[in-house]
């Protein structure tokens, strides 16, 4: 975001900034103070729970990774699934 703040999902050992896109989205919502926000992964609807700083695919909850907001120049292991070195 303009601030220099990026939103990000929990991966093995480390987190993945979500796409710009998404990250936006969220970001949107955060400002606006609402408590959830929904996005679409790869066809899938997933629900930003922005209380609980989580994601949960909707309807299979147990698909849950945390979720925070951070500066963009943190250590990440990539992009959406997209590694980089
Ligand atoms: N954006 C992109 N892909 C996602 C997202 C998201 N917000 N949420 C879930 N997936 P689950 P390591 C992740 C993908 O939570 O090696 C990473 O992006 C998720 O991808 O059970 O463990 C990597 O591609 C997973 O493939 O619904 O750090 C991959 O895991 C799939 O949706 C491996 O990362 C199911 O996730």
């Amino acid at each position: 975001t303009e601030d220099g703040y990026q939103w990000y999902y929990e991966g093995r050992n480390g987190w993945w900034q979500y796409d710009d896109r998404t990250s936006q989205d969220i970001e949107e919502a955060f400002k606006k103070g609402d408590k959830s926000c929904s996005i679409l992964v790869a066809g899938y609807v997933y629900i930003v729970d922005l209380e609980q700083l989580v994601q949960q695919r909707q309807n299979e909850p147990n698909r849950c990774r945390r979720v925070k907001r951070d500066l963009a120049t943190i250590p990440k292991k990539g992009v959406a699934g997209l590694r980089i070195e």
